[in-house]
């Protein structure tokens, strides 16, 4: 029984270090995204949801971005929704909520290479 406890964790560690990528979530809510910056890896992806009662928009200033979120229906969110983007190439992105930037409801995406992450 404990060589099979042993097992799966020795599994499990494997799986892990073999699925790097992780899931972050932001929040819509209060007119704002929170975080609004946030710094993750390459691969990973990104859940917003909205908790706000308004819909509120994800628009990318980067070009590239900016047309998968459209492709995918995401220019808008209604309440209690979600849009989700997996972050396939490195930079920093910045987005807002084009409704409501006078609320100035902005955000920033910083997307590093797996080594750079683990050099930090
Ligand atoms: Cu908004």
């Amino acid at each position: 029984m404990k060589v099979w406890a042993l097992t799966i964790i020795c599994l499990l560690l494997f799986l892990k270090s073999s699925l790097p990528a992780e899931t972050h979530r932001i929040e819509m809510i209060d007119m704002k995204f929170k975080p609004e910056y946030l710094t993750i890896k390459k691969g990973d992806t990104i859940i917003w949801e909205n908790r706000d009662e308004s819909s509120h928009a994800i628009t990318f200033f980067d070009e590239e971005l900016h047309n998968l979120l459209t492709t995918k229906r995401f220019k808008k969110v209604r309440h209690g929704k979600t849009a989700t983007l997996k972050f396939d190439k490195s930079g920093e992105f910045e987005y807002s909520c084009i409704p409501h930037t006078g609320f100035k409801m902005f955000g920033t995406i910083t997307v590093v290479e797996e080594s750079a992450k683990l050099s930090q």
